[in-house]
């Protein structure tokens, strides 16, 4: 494993510097804050005399296309010659090549490098190479002090995807961890010239009305716990029956869970996309650190928002890890 923290250190620069084609991925179902990220970066890097191409495991989800007006974005299934002659693989916003899928292992039966740029925690078991760097907000805000080390200009068609990415991960700028530093990159974001109000607007006044009726069936099975500071909810596949929503729309409501007064960790089980698999979701606010909980079962993600993928009978999962979640909560006052 060979890591580079913040700041982001001299090798990763040269190696970058050095490659003449780049090749950019992000993890399974594509989020802002990758795809934003990869999309700057591949603008930044053309702009810089790079060749670059992005390939992902999955299409450009429609709903992100505002984010991709050159459209830079390719899936594996159509895209995948334009991974010939890479010299350097980079994955935004994860750091297991395995969550890059095809393209990572692609490149890596070839012979050709596939380096990380990530902010989640590393479990220390994993042997990766690249910059992972735990502080930043959001891959978008990592990527923009990568290109100002690397002295690659950031205009205001790279910072529609950075500005985008820290946006995603803040929700909306309402996370900060206490870091000064985010809003200094997303004013820096705005001096470009950048108009922020079509992205606030598809980024959280544009939810599809099938996903508003997904999130009244979820609130409808929401149960609560330990005197109403969990709240949770197991769903299975039959939730989505006779909407049209994505794949990733589940998880997308937790925030309302644990946004209710008195809650203090969310909990939701959801369907992977594979049978008998089960996607845990957490959320907890400050007084609740809860990344523990996903990273003993194998996952990942932050202090208070993580995550694991989960095999075995739902209902007894989501009994043992209400368990797990209840010794983490602070003793009442
Ligand atoms: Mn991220």
């Amino acid at each position: 494993m060979r890591l580079s923290g913040h700041p982001i250190a001299p090798w990763f620069l040269e190696r970058v510097s050095q490659a003449r084609s780049i090749a950019l991925m992000t993890h399974v179902g594509p989020d802002a804050d990758g795809l934003g990220s990869q999309i700057a970066f591949a603008l930044a890097a053309r702009r810089a005399g790079k060749q670059v191409c992005i390939v992902n495991e999955d299409p450009l989800p429609p709903r992100y296309a505002w984010l991709d007006p050159e459209r830079v974005v390719g899936g594996f299934d159509q895209h995948v010659g334009r991974l010939a002659g890479v010299d350097l693989g980079l994955i935004f916003d994860a750091h297991e090549p395995q969550r890059a899928d095809r393209p990572a292992a692609w490149l890596r039966e070839r012979g050709v490098d596939v380096w990380v740029v990530d902010h989640h925690h590393v479990a220390p078991t994993l042997d990766v190479t690249g910059v992972v760097a735990t502080g930043f907000s959001s891959s978008g805000e990592l990527v923009y002090r990568l290109l100002q080390a690397l002295g690659w200009p950031v205009d205001a068609q790279v910072a529609l995807g950075l500005y985008a990415a820290i946006s995603f991960d803040t929700g909306s700028f309402r996370f900060l961890r206490n870091q000064g530093d985010t809003l200094r990159v997303a004013a820096e974001l705005l001096d470009t010239g950048l108009d922020t109000n079509p992205i606030q607007e598809a980024l959280w006044a544009s939810r599809p009305r099938d996903e508003v009726v997904l999130l009244g069936r979820i609130l409808a099975q929401t149960r609560f716990t330990a005197g109403g500071r969990v709240a949770y909810a197991a769903l299975d596949a039959s939730i989505q029956d006779g909407l049209d929503v994505a794949p990733d729309a589940i998880g997308e409501t937790i925030p309302t869970l644990v946004g209710i007064e008195g809650v203090q960790v969310a909990m939701m089980l959801k369907p992977s996309r594979h049978p008998g698999e089960w996607k845990l979701s957490l959320r907890s606010k400050a007084m609740t650190p809860i990344g523990q909980v996903a990273r003993r079962r194998g996952g990942g993600g932050h202090d208070h928002a993580a995550g694991a993928t989960l095999t075995g009978d739902l209902m007894t999962l989501c009994g043992e890890l209400l368990v797990e979640i209840e010794a983490e909560l602070p003793p009442q006052p």
